[in-house]
């Protein structure tokens, strides 16, 4: 096991990261811009390094001087939490070049994952089932019209770099497709710096469900159920569900075993997700992150398992000690993520925290590094804590929640506590019956005013 691990990360992840190392007994060493000298992760880490100016690109971006940091201090690990420099290949690479490990799968994993054909391409040739589409990239106008008359419109197309629904347009019939053809490879090329695109039938009202794997190095790969994250705007998840309101036992065992065999046969490593656009009862992958997400807590409260030190013991070369049978599914658990914004328009709101009272009692967890004097820096998301609860049953659950979120007290920013009490009182919510277009309908029949 590791003695010492650097947490290339801020904010709750951080402490997130920390608060593993700690139960295993290794010693933690933080790195920080200037704006976060007062931060959480910093105050509870045993040393922290200042790496850099508040700009990301300058700091928590900064490859030499995260590695340099890591070198001075004697770090034999670096965690990479999410955003930031998690899903960078080459930076998974270097670290493993400077005799480091990183924890997280292989630069070649990511790299195959990151590009959204080739994780496509892999997926298909492992057996996983996919949205139909063209046969990796698009070569020209003509071959996008000829694979959308095979599929049928609606038809997507897709940046092969993307992410974020960048680059990505929908075209409702073959008088449409040029335009998107052309603004989809304008985009890509704008944002990402390559024009590569592929095509999908665009699905009308999907959910977005996600599978949650791990896999050690030693051929095991074991998944922990599903998560359903349709609630979001604009590509930003805003409350999240373990398991999906939608899914039986028998729906997530058999997904379940196509994506660990799938995983077990590319011989990937450390934790994954497999998401999937699921609609009429069908999975279909669209794309795999190589990293922890924001919304792990929600697959731990259900599975009972710490993600993080599963992580850090699978970077260490330990094998995971149990199979799929070990694994059981308890109750519900939901996350709300609070974050400092206009509750209304989503503007942020960055600012001094003069309040802060985290909500407590039987199933309830904030992973937070917030408190009360905290100034909320402009620099970076605006999520400042992740409301997560458990209970026997979905209906139980949201009561819960409901119940925390009257008790949670952020004053000094503003914060979308009052959007996920409504959401959490809406019948429509309490029935699960909802898409990844739901939110976005759901704030303009309640608008205020
Ligand atoms: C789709 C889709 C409908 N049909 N693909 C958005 C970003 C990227 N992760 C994939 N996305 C979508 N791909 C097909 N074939 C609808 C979306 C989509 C979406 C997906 C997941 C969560 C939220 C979303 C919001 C809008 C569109």
């Amino acid at each position: 096991m590791f003695s010492k691990i650097l947490i290339a990360n801020r904010g709750e992840i951080a402490l997130r990261v920390l608060r593993a190392c700690r139960e295993l007994g290794i010693r933690t060493v933080a790195v920080h811009s200037t704006a976060d000298a007062d931060a959480m992760h910093v105050r509870l880490a045993d040393e922290a390094v200042c790496i850099g100016p508040p700009a990301a690109r300058d700091s928590y971006l900064n490859v030499v001087a995260i590695l340099a940091a890591a070198t001075i201090t004697g770090a034999e690990a670096i965690h990479p939490g999410y955003g930031f420099l998690s899903e960078n290949a080459d930076f998974a690479e270097t670290v493993e070049a400077h005799g480091l490990a990183f924890i997280g799968p292989t630069g070649a994993h990511i790299r195959t994952m990151g590009d959204k054909i080739s994780a496509k391409t892999t997926m298909m040739a492992l057996g996983v089932p996919l949205v139909p589409g063209s046969d990796g990239e698009l070569k020209s106008l003509e071959e996008a019209r000829e694979v959308a008359a095979k599929i049928c419109y609606p038809v997507l197309i897709k940046a092969a770099a993307g992410g974020g629904g960048r680059g990505m347009k929908v075209a409702r019939s073959e008088d449409e497709l040029e335009e998107a053809w052309r603004l989809a490879r304008a985009e890509s090329l704008a944002a990402f710096g390559n024009d590569a695109v592929y095509m999908e039938k665009y699905l009308d009202r999907p959910r977005h469900i996600e599978l949650q794997i791990l896999a050690d190095t030693h051929g095991n790969v074991v998944h922990f159920g599903e998560r359903d994250c349709s609630l979001q705007r604009r590509h930003q998840k805003l409350v999240e569900e373990a398991g999906s309101p939608v899914l039986s036992a028998e729906q997530r065992d058999e997904i379940g075993e196509i994506a660990t065999s799938a995983l077990r046969k590319l011989g990937y490593r450390n934790a994954g997700t497999l998401e999937f656009l699921y609609q009429d009862n069908q999975f279909c992958f669209i794309e795999m992150n190589t990293r922890l997400q924001v919304e792990h807590p929600v697959t731990e409260l259900v599975c009972g398992v710490d993600l993080v030190k599963e992580q850090i013991r699978v970077a260490a070369g330990e094998a995971l000690g149990y199979g799929q049978k070990d694994i059981t599914f308890s109750g519900h658990a939901i996350e709300c993520r609070i974050n400092a914004e206009d509750p209304e328009t989503f503007i942020p709101s960055p600012g001094t925290i003069t309040m802060f009272h985290p909500p407590g009692g039987l199933g309830v967890r904030i992973d937070s590094a917030i408190y009360t004097g905290y100034r909320v820096p402009p620099y970076y998301d605006s999520m400042v804590a992740k409301l997560i609860v458990h209970a026997p049953t979905r209906e139980a659950a949201i009561s819960r929640m409901s119940r925390a979120l009257d008790e949670m007290v952020v004053e000094g920013v503003k914060t979308v506590i009052p959007l996920h009490q409504r959401i959490m009182r809406d019948p429509e919510f309490r029935k699960g019956e909802y898409t990844i277009h739901w939110l976005e309908q759901f704030m303009t029949r309640t608008a205020a005013g």
